[in-house]
Parts: structure tokens; C-alpha cells; sequence
């Protein structure tokens, strides 16, 4: 039985349901971690609304203002799951109270945000950490395997795209539960934040920083109903999102995300082409990572012509990241242990003093580029990102 670490949960939407079920399976299925998560207290502004939530979940407590949440003595971590212009509010009063901090993706609204949050996290020495969880599904973490393991050889393309279809209707309202994405003050932005910002965060992960960009963005739908106002008010986000970019390591970079591929509900793709090899994933098969190995890094030796050609490796093998965790080689995990994954990994953290990432000041990386792309696309032109090395 691992030490206690007590959860004050702050929203209860598709995001709070995803992080609580991680919380309350990890020490089921990774027991050796020395902390135990326990669902102290789940805060959200409706009262009905957080009770009944707070009972589906199992959290004893209930609160509806964030403000004596994050300063409850039987508080250690505060995870962030409520619209992206909260996220710096509720980090700096957490971090003043000297709490954890989980915070979901994006880490706010804009760098200056971001800085703010990353400044008031180191000045209290608290762990923090931004739930960018597509890193852990194990055949991307794969896919960083064999990346370190230099069976990619130089590095020469990356391209990623996040697809999905859900706001094409022109009477989908904006703002409010569930559609703040939609909403430029509460998001932010639209695809760019929502969406690239997890290809951004997969793309510097496997292959390194993102030193320049160059975008371009559409908003189709110009105005929508307003549904905390009653009015039909502009649209602020942007709806599609392209945008070329230049990684530190020399490779070149396409990426493409919209809300406007009828047909696609969450196709989030990856592929690195380099000199000895490509790799390639797709979120609607995440149990495979596709794998080509034009040089095999044991002999050195090119594979002969005859034999070549993509290889689609199941991970689902105990030797496989996380999957030693799961059930026996074959046998799929998907979308939901890859939070798990991410909980496994901060207590890690936590435990080895060596934190978990992306932490703040990572996630900080991935929303300059998102800042970088928007301005891009203002502009017309190349952008530099600011980003050299790695963290
Ligand atoms: C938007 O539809 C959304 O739910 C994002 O907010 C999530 O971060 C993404 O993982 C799935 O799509």
C-alpha cells in the first residue's frame, strides 16, 4: 500500500472523467509505485453537477470555489481539467499554496500565461506536470524507442495531422459547457491549441525542437450563437490550421489540423522519415506503430530489396513501453491508459526526483510554437519560434 497523495480534482468534464479514472486505476495496475492517488475533493461551480459527479468517482468532498480547494491542508496535488483562460489563475494560487500541479493541455491561454505559470512553479519548488497524453500510448513512446535506439538514421521528415469533424454544423453554438472550445476568450484559440498542440508536443518529443514556422488558418463559420450570452457573436478561433515548419536537427515539417474533415473524428497521425528508416502512427489503430527499416541497426546491413517494406508492429508485448502493466501479448489497451500512463509516470517522478514531462516549463516549448504558428499566420510569413536546444 503506497503513501497517500490526496487529489483535489477542479472540473468534472470529458477531461476531469479521463484524469479521475487514471487517478483511481494506477495503483492497480503499476502496484510498485510508492504513492497512492486518493480522490479527496472535486471542485466544480454547480453544486448538483459536482455532487453527482463527485459520487459516480468516488470523492468524498465536494467544493464550488477553486480558491479553497487548492488551500485545503488535505490537498497534496491540484489537477487543472476546466477551460484553458482558468489554467494560470488557479496554477499560481496552487503553486502560492505550495500543491502539485497536473494541468491539462494547453499549459494557457498564450506564452505570457505560460511564463507566468512556469515562474510561480519553480519560485515554490512544486512538482507540476501538463496532460499531454498521447506521448504514452505505448507505440509512440515506441516510436521514441527506436528514435533513441538510432534506427531512424538522419532525420529528414516529420508530418502529423490531427482530423476531426465535430463543429461543421453552422448551429453548433460556441462558449458554454462542453463548446468553450469554440470560444476564442475561454480557449485561446481553436484548432492550433486544441489540437496541434498535441502534434507539436509529439513532434518535439520524438524529433526535437521546432525552431521556425510558417502558417496558415481558416475560420469557416464566422459566427455562431453565443450559448452564455444568447447572442450570435463572431468566431475567434481559428477552425483549420496549416503549417510548415524547420526542427533544430535540419528535418522539415508539415502539420495540418481542422474540425472540417467530414468523416474523421480523431485522426491524430504521425510519420518521421529518415535515412535508415520511417515510422508511422494513426490514433484510430493505436495499438500499431508501422516500421520501416530500410538499414537494420544490429549488422549495419541494408535490407535486401526483396524483403523490404513496412512492418506493422502490435504493441502489445510485455517487452512493449507499459504494456508489462496490462494484460498478456495481444491483448489491446487504448485512449484511456494513455492518462494512465501519464499518473504512472509522475508518481515516478516524484519517487526518483526526476520529474516527469512535460512538465511546465516543457509544455511552455510547445505553446511557443502554437503562439508562433497563430502569429505566422497573421503575418503571412516565417516565424521563429525562439526554441534552440532541448529543455
Ligand atoms: C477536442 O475535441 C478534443 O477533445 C481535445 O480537446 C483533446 O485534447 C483531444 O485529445 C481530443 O479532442
Amino acid at each position: 500500500m503506497g503513501k497517500p497523495l490526496r487529489i483535489g480534482m477542479i472540473g468534472y468534464g470529458f477531461m476531469g472523467k479521463a484524469h479521475s479514472n487514471a487517478w483511481r486505476k494506477v495503483a492497480h495496475f503499476f502496484p510498485e509505485l510508492a504513492h497512492r492517488p486518493v480522490l479527496q475533493v472535486l471542485c466544480a461551480r454547480d453544486a448538483v453537477k459536482a455532487r453527482a459527479f463527485a459520487e459516480v468517482w468516488g470523492y468524498p468532498e465536494v467544493e464550488t470555489d477553486w480558491r479553497r480547494l487548492v488551500t485545503r491542508e488535505d490537498v497534496d496535488a491540484v489537477d487543472i481539467c476546466v477551460p484553458n483562460h482558468l489554467h494560470k489563475e488557479i496554477a499560481l494560487a496552487a503553486a502560492a499554496a505550495g500543491k502539485m500541479i497536473l494541468c491539462e493541455k494547453p499549459l494557457a491561454l498564450d506564452v505570457a500565461e505560460g511564463e507566468a505559470m512556469v515562474a510561480a512553479a519553480e519560485r515554490a519548488g512544486v512538482p507540476t506536470m501538463v496532460w499531454y497524453n498521447y506521448r504514452r500510448v505505448p507505440a509512440v513512446t515506441l516510436a521514441r524507442q527506436l528514435i533513441d535506439e538510432g534506427r531512424i538514421g538522419r532525420p529528414f521528415h516529420y508530418r502529423a495531422q490531427f482530423l476531426q469533424d465535430w463543429t461543421m454544423a453552422e448551429d453548433v453554438p460556441q462558449g458554454g459547457a462542453a463548446l468553450w472550445r469554440l470560444d476564442v476568450k475561454s480557449a485561446g484559440s481553436g484548432v492550433t491549441g486544441d489540437l496541434l498542440a498535441h502534434c507539436i508536443d509529439s513532434a518535439m518529443w520524438l524529433n526535437g525542437p521546432i525552431t521556425r514556422v510558417c502558417a496558415d488558418t481558416e475560420t469557416f463559420i464566422t459566427q455562431r450563437l453565443h450559448q452564455e450570452t444568447g447572442r450570435v457573436e463572431p468566431v475567434g478561433i481559428d477552425d483549420a490550421c496549416i503549417f510548415m515548419c524547420r526542427f533544430a536537427n535540419g528535418s522539415m515539417g508539415t502539420f495540418e489540423s481542422t474540425r472540417y474533415a467530414r468523416g474523421h473524428k480523431a485522426l491524430k497521425t504521425l510519420e518521421l522519415n529518415g535515412s535508415d528508416g520511417s515510422l508511422r502512427f494513426n490514433l484510430h489503430e493505436p495499438e500499431y506503430l508501422d516500421f520501416f527499416e530500410y538499414k537494420a541497426r544490429e549488422t549495419g546491413q541494408k535490407t535486401p530489396s526483396h524483403t523490404t517494406g513496412w512492418r506493422r508492429i502490435h504493441v502489445t508485448n510485455g517487452e512493449h513501453p507499459y504494456m508489462a502493466h496490462w494484460w498478456v501479448p495481444g491483448l489491446v489497451i487504448g485512449y484511456e491508459h494513455s492518462f494512465v500512463h501519464a499518473v504512472a509516470d509522475f508518481l515516478k517522478g516524484l519517487e526518483s526526483g526526476v520529474p516527469a514531462q512535460p512538465d511546465f516549463k516543457d509544455a511552455l516549448r510547445t505553446q511557443k510554437v502554437c503562439e508562433a504558428v497563430l502569429h505566422s499566420a497573421q503575418s503571412g510569413g516565417w516565424i521563429e519560434t525562439g526554441l534552440a536546444g532541448p529543455a
